[in-house]
């Protein structure tokens, strides 16, 4: 049984002290002893940014893909060898701006990955522009008299675009991080878990101070149905999304459990000889 020990590399961290990714990376650490993973069989895929160094801090499989393109990477790796647990992890802006039409497609094919994004409403590695979760009025250098788009929803649109799991996390809160990570990883689907995570370098406005003050967690509320999609899109209308907590969850079969014909056995495993009657069947159909 893999140990937290395990799952750490002796890479030094490239993060700026403080950062919220730190306490992403230790949950997930936390989230994989939980679930009894093992090294030899879990796969990062991450994004390209500051977020996207996480996946040197694990010791497992990890590819850096290029920026925007995590999803689709990831959705491969699982459906080539369902015996790995396979986690995505990225920013704000590999999420949403870039690579928005890979998760916008996610959400609804279903595959069982677990997604991380980590929020922190800016462009963190290319030294602090406006990112799609960034609040209108946002400043920064590419949007110096303040931001006039209105911001990303990502809970709110993955929930109405058949998203079968999501739920929010903040980076400081560790034990609710780890548990809503490892429910993620245990559900037979698709899992977005979107995870504030503060930028102390490039943003000063949304600081862990800030969202100490206007975060609340739906699971203070006993009221709160997390199967609902009609209620999670009302509270999350009314909260801004400023929700920490399981916000949906429903019944679901994986799509690749879904697939007419589709082996479960990892693709490096089966058997791929074909006789050279049948061989030369097929090329006598491409005459
Ligand atoms: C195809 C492509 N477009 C743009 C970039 C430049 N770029 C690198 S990271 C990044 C955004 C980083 O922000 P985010 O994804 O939110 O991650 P963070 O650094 O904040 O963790 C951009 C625009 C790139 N590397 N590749
Ligand atoms: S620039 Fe921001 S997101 Fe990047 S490591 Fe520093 S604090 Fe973290």
């Amino acid at each position: 049984m893999a140990t937290l020990q395990d799952f750490k590399t002796a890479e030094k961290s490239w993060w700026c002290p403080g950062c919220g990714d730190f306490g992403v990376l230790a949950a997930m650490q936390k989230a994989l002893v939980a679930v009894g993973a093992e090294p030899s069989t879990t796969a990062i895929v991450a994004g390209i940014g500051c977020s996207g160094k996480l996946g040197n801090y694990i010791n497992s499989y990890n590819i850096h893909v290029t920026h925007g393109r995590t999803l689709p990477a990831a959705m491969g790796m699982k459906l080539a060898n369902r015996d790995l647990l396979v986690l995505a992890a990225g920013g704000d802006g590999d999420a949403y701006a870039i690579g928005m039409g890979h998760f916008m497609h996610a959400l609804r094919r279903n595959v069982n990955v677990t997604y991380i994004v980590m929020d922190n409403h800016v462009y963190g590695l290319t030294k602090g522009q406006t990112s799609p979760t960034s609040e209108s009025g946002f400043k920064t250098k590419t949007t110096p008299k303040g931001s006039i788009d209105r911001r990303v929803h990502p809970l709110m649109l993955a929930v109405s675009a058949g998203a079968t799991f999501v739920a929010q996390g903040f980076s400081s809160w560790q034990p609710q991080l780890a548990r809503l990570i490892q429910q993620g990883i245990e559900h037979p689907g698709f899992s977005l878990i979107n995870v504030i995570s503060p930028c102390v370098t490039y943003n000063k406005v949304n600081t862990y101070d800030w969202y100490k003050k206007t975060l609340t967690n739906l699971e203070d509320d006993p009221s709160y149905n997390p199967h609902s999609r009609t209620e999670a899109l009302a509270r999350l209308d009314a909260t801004d999304e400023l929700v920490c907590g399981l916000v949906y969850q429903e019944e679901s079969v994986p799509y690749e459990d879904q697939v007419p014909g589709f082996r479960e056995e990892p693709l490096i495993h089966q058997n791929w000889n074909v006789d050279p009657n049948t061989w030369n069947q097929i090329l006598a159909n491409f005459d």
